[in-house]
Parts: C-alpha cells; sequence; structure tokens
C-alpha cells in the first residue's frame, strides 16, 4: 500500500511533466476521482479503530489539499503557458513601415500627348478624336490619294476582314488621324450652313494609327498628331509660328533651329518637311524630320465640303512617339510597345 507521502509525491511529479489540460484531467481522476487512490484512502478510513480515524483523516483531507493545489498551479500554468503561445504567434510589430500601394504611372507616350494637347489648347486648338477603324473614303479618297497610291496597296494598309474571310477593301485601319479633320470639316460645315460666317477650324486630332512596317524604328501601331488651321487668311507664316511655338514649348528650349525642307503629299500644297535642330546640348547641330506639313489642298477642302476660294489654311502631321524619344533620348521605338515595366517604370 502506496503511503500517503508518496502518493502526494507521484502525484506532483506527474502533474509537473503533462504539458496539455485534457492530460492533467485524466491524471486528476488517478488520485481525486472516484476510484482515485485518494478516493480509497477515504473509504479505507471506516475500517480504523476510532482513535486512530481523526488524525489519519485530518492527514488524507490535507494530503488531499496538497494534490487539489498542485493541481490548479499546474492548470494555471498551463493556461498561461497557452496563452503566450497564441500572443506569439499573433504578434505585430506595430513599429514595421506599412506596406503602402505602389502607384502606376502614364505611358510616356501618353504623357506625350497630353502635353500636346495642353500646348495646343493655350493657342486656341480644340482636341478631335474619331475611330480607329474607317473607310476608304476617310482615310484615302477625300485626302486626295489616287486609286493607284502605294499607300493604298494591300501590303502597306491593314484591310479588315469580312466574317466569311474575304478582304473587305473599303475598310480599313487608319494610316493617319486626317479622317478625323475630314469628319470635322464636314460637320463643321453642316453646323454652320445657315450662319453668314463660318468660325474658323482650328483642331489637332492626335491618336493611334497603323501601317504594315516593324523595325526598330517602326511599329504597326504607332502615334500620330495631325493639325488643322482653316480660316480666311490663314498662311505657311501661320503654319510656321504655331509650329516653332509649339516645339519650344514642348521641350522647354528657345536653342532649337527650324527647317522646312519642299516634299510632296497628296493632301497639301505646297508641302514641306518639318526638321528641327537642337542649337545646344547632346543632339546639338543635327537636324531630325519630325513630321510633315503644308497649305491644304483645294481638292481635300472641297471633300471636307469647304469652298477653296473662299477659305484656306495648313495641315501638318508629327509622330508623338519620335517626339518623346526625343525628349526623352530613347533610341529604340520599340521600347514603347513591349510593355517591359523596367523601361516603362522610369516615367512614373
Ligand atoms: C507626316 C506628314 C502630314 C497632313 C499630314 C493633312 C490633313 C488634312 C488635310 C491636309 Cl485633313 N493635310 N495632314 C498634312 C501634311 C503632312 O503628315 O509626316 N506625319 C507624321
Amino acid at each position: 500500500m502506496n503511503t500517503l507521502d508518496e502518493i502526494v509525491a507521484r502525484a506532483l511529479a506527474e502533474f509537473v511533466a503533462i504539458g496539455e489540460p485534457a492530460k492533467l484531467e485524466e491524471a486528476k481522476a488517478q488520485y481525486l476521482g472516484k476510484a482515485g487512490l485518494l478516493t480509497e484512502q477515504l473509504k479505507n478510513l471506516g475500517k480504523l479503530p476510532p482513535e486512530e480515524k481523526k488524525t489519519a483523516g485530518a492527514a488524507i483531507n490535507a494530503a488531499k489539499n496538497q494534490v487539489e493545489e498542485a493541481l490548479n498551479a499546474r492548470r494555471e500554468a498551463l493556461k498561461r503557458a497557452a496563452l503566450e503561445a497564441q500572443l506569439s504567434a499573433e504578434a505585430l510589430d506595430v513599429t514595421l513601415p506599412g506596406r503602402g500601394r505602389s502607384r502606376g504611372g502614364l505611358h510616356p507616350v501618353t504623357r506625350s500627348l497630353d502635353r500636346i494637347e495642353q500646348l495646343f489648347r493655350t493657342i486656341g486648338f480644340e482636341v478631335a478624336d474619331g475611330p480607329e477603324i474607317e473607310g476608304d473614303w476617310h482615310n484615302f479618297t477625300a485626302l486626295n490619294t489616287p486609286e493607284k497610291h502605294p499607300a493604298r496597296s494591300m501590303h502597306d494598309t491593314f484591310y479588315i476582314q469580312a466574317e466569311d474571310g474575304s478582304v473587305q477593301e473599303d475598310v480599313l485601319l487608319r494610316t493617319h488621324t486626317s479622317p478625323v479633320q475630314v469628319r470635322y470639316m464636314q460637320a463643321h460645315v453642316e453646323k454652320y450652313k445657315h450662319e453668314a460666317t463660318m468660325p474658323e477650324i482650328r483642331i489637332i486630332a492626335p491618336g493611334r494609327v497603323y501601317r504594315v512596317d516593324s523595325d526598330a524604328t517602326h511599329s504597326p501601331m504607332f502615334h500620330q498628331v495631325e493639325g488643322l488651321w482653316i480660316g480666311e487668311k490663314v498662311s505657311f507664316a501661320d503654319l510656321r509660328g504655331v509650329l516653332a511655338d509649339f516645339l519650344r514649348c514642348f521641350f522647354e528650349s528657345d536653342d532649337l533651329n527650324l527647317r522646312f525642307r519642299p516634299s510632296f503629299f497628296p493632301f497639301t500644297e505646297p508641302s514641306a518637311e518639318i526638321d528641327m535642330a537642337f542649337m545646344s546640348g547632346p543632339n546639338k547641330g543635327r537636324w531630325l524630320e519630325i513630321g510633315g506639313c503644308g497649305m491644304v489642298h483645294p481638292n481635300v477642302l472641297r471633300h471636307g465640303g469647304i469652298d477653296p476660294e473662299k477659305y484656306i489654311g495648313f495641315a501638318f502631321g508629327m509622330g508623338p512617339d519620335r517626339l518623346t524619344m526625343l525628349r526623352y533620348g530613347i533610341d529604340d521605338l520599340r521600347l514603347f510597345f513591349d510593355g517591359d515595366l523596367r523601361f516603362l517604370s522610369q516615367f512614373k
């Protein structure tokens, strides 16, 4: 038979070694349960002679108290340990910096287009737009581009396919934003047809255009900004003034030269290439072609519904991709359209 001291010592040792609350309750039953060791001792009390009962009873109760105390202490300790484990698992370092939200940025060409639009608005130009899928008439015929012109060939222009796979020779991806200006002229004339006078047209038409062309300096999709000023007394000198002003503002420099080199376009007469050179900086003295221009051809005015005997004007076309490359010193056009974030995120 175990002595009380042995039972207490065993219980205490056992409790301390237990790490789980459920196991602890199981161990408790061994000592204090219905068939527990200490309960047995109490049951045996009746067999003792009366003079021994009092001291033996007191001793058993003292042992019971010791075991209960140890049990409670262990319960508390396990509870505390569980709480601490939970707290450290859920620990938050409130001194860490926040994750933040990384901000996107506008594409460099979009930034240029925004700038170009803003600059032209300050000198009284409206920004016009129109469809990218155009009809053959608006894209070519209205622009005085003859039937057999190479720009109209399958080889140079993306024609749209019908559902049966046949090519629709009269539906295409616009090759320039000129059709926007043709549509604008027509709508403008319609709007003022009952008025004694027609206000001047001053617009730019920025947007995406498409050509069958792809290498380091040509992309099948690229951007264009065309401009149009129609009035009763608009001259080539006005064209020069507008472009010079625009370029000085765009490149934030008075240090640039402008040159008009005679050229040919079906939609203007006379026509010129626009060349530009910086007078200082890394590109100093190098002439760069940035667009084309000219006085609007009478046939184009007629197709827009405007009387070429009464009105005259200039038009120009520039490549904002090219202007962006110059502004930021970028040497490969394809970087704009590859979607590589290492390149794009430099413009945030
Ligand atoms: C270039 C050349 C040019 C035009 C575009 C135009 C539009 C109308 C009437 C007459 Cl509605 N002309 N546009 C005129 C001359 C040149 O673009 O090299 N662009 C990048």
